[in-house]
């Protein structure tokens, strides 16, 4: 099979939610080639791009989206080592959650697996995680930086309810607090009081390099 046809079945099936065979041809593809980032914005990500398009037209409903999403997670199991693996030294902590009332999390591991690359110590608090949990894991990790992401507008409130509640516990201070997930906006980080805002994964890493270094050199001056 040429990596073109491997792309595209991967395309397709993780839209059918065919989680065997997505790991299967995430695996052919390595094999043949293809690199773990070909892999993930030439196929899966493309695919859950429209899997979300067709749930707003109405030809998609919950469970499509559901077993797309465990298929993208299959692939994303096999990548994961391949795309953390870059050998770089530890650059800080970061917190990672998404935000209470909220189940996604795909794109909160991708952040999370990129950032591990980048030799950021991660620590997940996982998916619904309400300001209580953020706040003991600041205790008790004392990140650097606190990423908490949101992928509905009904949740989106929730990173200022969290930054409020951080304040009140006198943590606000200590911590970098950066913001993501696909309706969140610069803008609105602004908004809400972030320290940063990304995108998308990669950026999320580069912007995560850029406050550490800015707290530290402040922290110095
Ligand atoms: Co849901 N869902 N979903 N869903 N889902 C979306 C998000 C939606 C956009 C679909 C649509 O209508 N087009 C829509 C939200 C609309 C809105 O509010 N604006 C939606 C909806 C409505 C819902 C439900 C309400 C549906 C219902 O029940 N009626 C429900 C809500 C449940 C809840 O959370 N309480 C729901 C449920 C689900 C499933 C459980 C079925 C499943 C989640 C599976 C899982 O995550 N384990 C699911 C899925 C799969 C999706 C879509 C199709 C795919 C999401 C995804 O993984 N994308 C999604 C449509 C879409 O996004 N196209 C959709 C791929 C991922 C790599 O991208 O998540 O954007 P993304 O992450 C990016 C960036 O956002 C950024 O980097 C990531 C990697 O590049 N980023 C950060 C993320 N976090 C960051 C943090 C940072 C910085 C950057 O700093 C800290």
């Amino acid at each position: 099979m040429s990596k073109e046809q491997v792309l595209k079945e991967i395309y397709d099936e993780t839209m059918l939610g065919n989680g065997p065979r997505v790991i299967e041809l995430t695996n052919q593809g390595l094999s043949e080639g293809l690199t773990p980032d070909e892999l993930l914005f030439e196929g899966l990500i493309p695919s859950l791009e429209e899997v979300g398009a067709r749930f707003e037209r109405g030809d998609y409903f919950v469970p499509e989206m559901l077993i797309a999403g465990r298929a993208m997670s299959g692939a994303l199991d096999i990548l994961r080592p391949l795309l953390a693996d870059t050998g770089a030294e530890t650059v800080g902590t970061f917190l990672m959650g998404t935000v209470k009332g909220d189940v996604h999390d795909i794109g909160k591991n991708l952040v999370n697996i990129m950032l591990e690359g980048a030799g950021f110590q991660v620590i997940d608090i996982g998916v619904q995680a309400p300001p209580e949990k953020f706040i003991d894991a600041i205790k008790e990790h004392q990140p650097d930086i606190v990423g908490m992401s949101a992928f509905l507008t009904t949740t989106m409130p929730m990173f200022k309810v969290n930054i409020h509640e951080l304040t009140k516990a006198g943590l606000r201070d200590q911590v970098i607090i950066m913001v993501g997930g696909a309706p969140v906006t610069q803008e609105y980080a602004d908004a809400v009081g972030a320290d940063g805002y990304a995108s998308d994964a990669s950026t999320a890493v580069r912007k995560a390099k850029e406050l550490i270094a800015q707290k530290r050199a402040l922290a110095k001056a």
